[in-house]
C-alpha cells in the first residue's frame, strides 16, 4: 500500500515547498517569494505599500533638517549617511539584511503585511530587459528613458529628494538597464560565492559577484552606490543578495550562524573596493562630494560593540532612529526570534 505521508512529503520536498516549522523564538514567520511566483494582487499590494512609503512625510526630525522629504527619504538617507561603513567591509551583508527589516517595518505603517518579495537574477541573467520584474503594471517599470532616465510604471512621477551621492537634489526614479554586465548574475557566480569555505572570502565573492554586476546593470538612481535604494528595484536585487547569504549560511548551520568578520568601515587608503583609488579620489570621480558636517554629526560610529576595527557579532547597527537598533548576532540568524522569515 502506497504511504501516502511520504509520498506528500517527497511531493513537497521536490517542489521546493518547506515543512520545517519555525523555532520557537520565530513566532510569524514570513515567506519571501521570488517575485513571478507571487499573486498578481499581491504584487500590487507590495506595490501599493511602497508608493505609499515614497509618498509619506518624513517624521525624523533630524533627517527632515537633512533634507528628507518623506519616509521613504528617510530610508534612502539612512543608506547615504553610513554608506562608508556599510560597504566594503565585513558588515555589509548583516546591515543590508537590516535594511531589508528596517523596509519592512516602513511598509508595514503603509498597512503591508506580506513577506518581501525577492528577484532571482540567474533566471535573467543576460536578459535583464525583458525580465517581468520590469513590467510596468505587475513590476517595477522599465529601462528608463529621456533625459533624466525616468521610469514608467508605477514609480514614475514618484520624487526621491536624497542623493545622488552626498548631495540632495529633487529626482524621479531613475535606471539604466545593461546587458553587458547582467550575465554576471547567472549561476555561475552565484555558485562560485556559495562555494566559498568561510565568511572572510564569502562575503567578497557576493559583494564583488553577482551583488556587484546587478548594480552596474540596473545603474539605479544614476548608477550612484550611495543613494541606489531610491529606485524600489533596490530591494529586489537586494533580497537576493541577503538570500545568497543565506543560502551560504545553510550549507553549513550552525557555523554560519557565528561566522562574522571584515572590517566595519571603509580605510580612506582604499575607499569602496569596487573602484580605483583612495576615499577622496572617488569621492571626487564619482561625483559623490562628501559627507557635510551636519551627515557627519549623525553618523553612527562603526566600531560601537566592537571596540575595535573588525566586525564582531557584537557589532551595533543604526538606523538613525526609524526602528530601534540591533546587533549583527540579531540578524545571523533569519529564524532566530529578531527576524523571522523564509525564502522560498
Ligand atoms: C505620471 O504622469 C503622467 C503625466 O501626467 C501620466 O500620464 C501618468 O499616468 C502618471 N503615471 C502614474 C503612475 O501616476
Ligand atoms: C555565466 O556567464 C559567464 C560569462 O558570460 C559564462 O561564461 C557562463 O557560462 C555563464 N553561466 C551560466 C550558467 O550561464
Ligand atoms: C587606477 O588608477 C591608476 C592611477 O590613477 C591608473 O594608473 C590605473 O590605470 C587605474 N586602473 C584602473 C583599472 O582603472
Ligand atoms: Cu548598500
Amino acid at each position: 500500500m502506497v504511504n501516502l505521508v511520504k509520498l506528500v512529503a517527497l511531493g513537497l520536498a521536490l517542489s521546493g515547498i518547506s515543512t520545517a516549522k519555525p523555532k520557537p523564538a520565530c513566532k510569524k514567520m514570513t515567506t519571501r517569494q521570488e517575485w513571478r511566483d507571487m499573486k498578481k494582487a499581491d504584487q500590487k499590494k507590495y506595490i501599493k505599500a511602497q508608493q505609499c512609503v515614497m509618498t509619506s512625510p518624513a517624521k525624523l526630525p533630524k533627517l527632515k533638517a537633512l533634507g528628507a522629504k518623506t519616509r521613504w527619504d528617510e530610508l534612502v538617507m539612512l543608506h547615504q549617511v553610513e554608506a562608508l561603513q556599510i560597504h566594503s567591509t565585513g558588515t555589509f551583508l548583516p546591515f543590508h539584511r537590516y535594511f531589508l527589516h528596517v523596509q519592512q517595518f516602513l511598509l508595514g505603517e503603509c498597512g503591508y503585511k506580506g513577506g518581501l518579495p525577492w528577484w532571482n537574477e540567474p533566471l535573467d541573467a543576460g536578459n535583464f530587459i525583458n525580465s517581468p520584474l520590469l513590467d510596468p503594471v505587475y513590476g517595477f517599470g522599465g529601462d528608463g528613458t529621456g533625459p533624466g532616465l525616468c521610469v514608467d510604471g508605477p514609480y514614475a512621477n514618484l520624487t526621491v529628494s536624497i542623493g545622488p551621492g552626498f548631495h540632495n537634489q529633487p529626482r524621479c526614479v531613475n535606471r539604466h538597464i545593461n546587458d553587458f554586465f547582467s550575465p554576471f548574475t547567472n549561476q555561475t557566480f552565484v555558485d562560485d560565492a556559495l562555494n566559498q569555505p568561510d565568511y572572510a572570502t564569502a562575503w567578497l565573492a557576493i559583494y564583488m559577484g553577482p551583488h556587484l554586476f546587478g548594480h552596474i546593470a540596473l545603474a539605479m538612481m544614476d548608477g550612484n552606490s550611495i543613494t541606489s535604494p531610491g529606485d524600489p528595484l533596490f530591494f529586489m536585487h537586494h533580497g537576493f543578495v541577503d538570500k545568497m547569504w543565506w543560502d551560504w549560511q545553510a550549507r553549513n548551520l550552525p557555523a554560519r550562524l557565528s561566522d562574522m568578520n571584515g572590517p566595519n568601515a571603509q580605510s580612506p587608503e582604499i575607499g569602496f573596493i569596487e573602484f580605483n583609488g583612495t576615499m577622496a579620489e572617488e569621492a571626487v570621480e564619482q561625483g559623490w562630494g562628501s559627507p557635510s558636517p551636519a551627515m557627519l554629526a549623525i553618523t553612527p560610529n562603526p566600531q560601537a560593540g566592537d571596540g575595535g576595527p573588525e566586525t564582531t557579532l557584537n557589532h551595533v547597527m543604526s538606523s538613525l532612529g526609524i526602528i530601534p537598533d540591533a546587533t549583527v548576532r540579531d540578524v545571523m540568524d533569519i529564524q532566530g526570534g529578531y527576524l523571522c522569515y523564509q525564502y522560498v
